[in-house]
């Protein structure tokens, strides 16, 4: 058998373990792992310009598929790039494997150039980090990292010096050949049992559903239909839960609809279903308190919680069903979806072409691009405003796909996920809702998407500004300062890198540069220049009235209607 090195094996690995690609940026301790990946043919180099932007993507990729995606940097300053983009993958709990190649294994410990440890840069942003320091440890570290990557779901580190990587293999083929084992947690009987006397004795039950409710659409349905239970979903649950669901009455939270706070505060037992939901203020203080969770380390972290259930929430609904009869007081049910037609009504309002100034409203431009999307579009949101676009005016249906940087928060996600999505599903439509600060922050991939003939369609959100801080900072009572950003036209930007452009600044444009950008073939950018003041405080809500009783409901209402703030204000507050 010819002689085999330890990057050969290692592409080998991670190609039988169905990884299809590697994003990263080459360098010469990763000479031999790019070198193996060009002789080999097994599995794709997605060469982009920014190792930040290779995680973002890989991370993408997992999300979007389930399945481990893998990224890459060279020693010292290429795979710190990648810290970032890791810590959100880790913290969206998608399988993402990372090699961070190391300097030269005789100089480890003596300073020398581009050295860093690995082990401890990443141990806070992965579940295993370890370094390959002799051939023998292959393929058992890298077997070890990718089961830990899929199993718990986050990112897995292998350092691996130049030299080893270029040392023959030891042992020459993949050690574990099995499927991703796929168990099926339930909780036992007395703890269901346990869970149905007290959703049977509610009167008013409202289910709070995140992304842990992914592939159990059907089961939550039915048991909402049987607890006449609205369901609110937190973010990062809305592509799973919102679609066809005649209990939903939107989200909750700093961003979310009245409605969905309402549904929240006014049941007597909150049934929470695989979310984590961070923002304690948002919790009913005196319900019965229940929660379903894959990871029993979850249950509690948020608010107090009077019942805790280990068990994926497909498994345990269908356990659970056969334990409740059908309640038939629906009482709070038709309240909490008349509240959630106002509050739909009232922010479908705002999303309209029709302006004094001929500002374009953000919330018109969110909706247009969500009625002219493909059925099976993937979108990704920047950190910022458009965050809050997608979760108002982005319209799931089973099929389509939200991509954010919901938990850890950076910004400058939107276009490195796109990359990731569109290498990934190259027949589907990408859209990446961008900040003009966002895109900037990684502009430079905006090449990769013409290096890489991707046909991204990135939405630039102009508002020339850091507009979300801008928010925070009159919420806080604080002047507005350093949020401005002088902005080149992005459009000819986007020409002048090989990219088709549009510049839409009045609304009468919009919806015709809506469809000749989403229909064109190649990556397209669309520089809308949108107005910056849309999130403003309502002029007869005194800021003391609402920061006195809870800053973060403040921040939660400021972006909706004045009357809704009025409303959840008088309502809930000021009770
Ligand atoms: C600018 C900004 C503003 C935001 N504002 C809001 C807001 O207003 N409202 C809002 O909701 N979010 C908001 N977010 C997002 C927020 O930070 C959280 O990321 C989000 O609320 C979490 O959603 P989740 O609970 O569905 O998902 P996760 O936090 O991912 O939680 C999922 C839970 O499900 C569990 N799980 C996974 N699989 C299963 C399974 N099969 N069975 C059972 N359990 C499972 C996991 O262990 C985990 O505990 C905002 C984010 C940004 C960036
Ligand atoms: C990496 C990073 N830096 C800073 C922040 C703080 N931050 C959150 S939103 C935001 C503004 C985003 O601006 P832009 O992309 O233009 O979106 P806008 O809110 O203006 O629509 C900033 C600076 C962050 N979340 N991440
Ligand atoms: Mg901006």
């Amino acid at each position: 058998m010819a002689k085999k090195n330890v990057a050969e094996l290692l592409v080998e690995v991670l190609a039988e373990a169905g990884a299809r690609r590697m994003y990263g940026v080459s360098g010469d301790s990763l000479n031999g792992i790019t070198d193996a990946i060009r002789a080999k043919n097994q599995l794709q180099w997605v060469h982009v310009r920014h190792e930040e932007t290779a995680a973002f993507a890989a991370g993408a990729e997992a999300h979007l598929t389930g399945r481990l995606a893998v990224c890459a940097g060279s020693c010292g300053p290429g795979n710190l790039h990648l810290i970032n983009g890791l810590y959100d993958c880790h913290r969206s709990r998608v399988p993402v494997l990372a090699i961070a190649a190391q300097v030269p294994s005789s100089e480890l410990g003596s300073g020398y150039f581009q050295e860093t440890r690995p082990e401890h840069l990443f141990a806070q942003c992965s579940h295993y980090c370890e370094l390959v320091s002799q051939p023998e440890q292959m393929p058992r570290v890298l077997e070890i990292a990718m089961q830990t990557a899929l199993s718990r779901r986050g990112v897995a580190v292998v350092a691996l010096p130049g030299d080893v990587a270029l040392r023959d293999a030891v042992e020459r083929a993949p050690r574990l050949r099995f499927p991703e084992p796929k168990p099926k947690v339930c909780p036992s009987d007395d703890e269901l049992t346990g869970l149905a006397e007290i959703l049977n004795a509610s009167k008013k039950t409202t289910i709070l559903a995140g992304a842990g409710c992914a592939g159990a659409h059907e089961e939550l349905i039915e048991i909402a239909s049987k607890l006449k239970a609205p369901i609110v979903h937190a973010m990062r649950g809305k592509e799973y839960v919102e679609y066809d669901n005649p209990f939903d009455v939107g989200m909750t939270g700093l961003l979310g609809f009245s409605s969905g706070y309402n549904a929240m505060m006014k049941c007597d037992t909150l049934l929470m279903l695989g979310t984590d939901f961070p923002y304690q203020q948002f919790y009913p203080e005196r319900a019965t308190i229940v929660q379903v969770d894959i990871r029993g380390e979850q249950i509690g972290r948020r608010t107090k919680v009077d019942l805790g259930l280990v068990g994926d929430v497909k498994t345990t609904l269908a356990a659970l069903s056969p334990r409740l009869p059908a309640k038939t007081d629906d009482a709070h049910l038709r309240d909490s979806l008349e509240h959630y037609r106002k509050a739909r009504r009232g922010l479908d309002e705002l999303a309209t072409g029709e302006s004094k100034r001929n500002l374009i409203h953000p919330q018109y431009v969110a909706r247009v691009v969500d009625e002219l999307a493909a059925r099976d579009a993937v979108f990704s949101c920047d950190v910022g405003t458009p965050t809050v676009w997608a979760a108002r005016y982005l319209t799931m249906n089973g099929e389509r796909r939200l991509l954010g940087s919901f938990t850890h928060g950076s910004m400058a996600n939107a276009l490195p996920q796109a990359i990731g999505a569109q290498v990934s599903h190259p027949g589907r439509q990408v859209v990446s809702l961008s900040g003009d600060g966002g895109l900037a922050m990684l502009l430079g991939d905006l090449l990769s998407l013409r290096q890489l003939q991707l046909p991204v369609k990135v939405i630039v959100f102009r508002n020339d500004s850091l507009a979300f801080v801008e928010l925070e900072m009159k919420v806080e009572g604080l002047l507005n300062a350093y949020t401005e950003l002088e902005n080149p036209d992005f459009a000819k930007l986007a020409e002048v890198v090989g990219i088709r452009g549009w510049r839409v600044e009045r609304n009468e444009e919009l919806e015709a540069s809506v469809i000749a950008f989403l229909a064109h073939p190649g990556p397209a950018l669309l520089d809308v220049r949108v107005n910056r003041m849309e999130l403003v405080m309502p002029p007869h809500v005194e800021a003391s009235q609402v920061i006195g009783t809870a800053l973060y409901s403040a921040k939660a209402i400021l972006g909706g209607r004045s009357g809704d703030v009025l409303e959840l204000i008088e309502s809930n507050f000021l009770e």
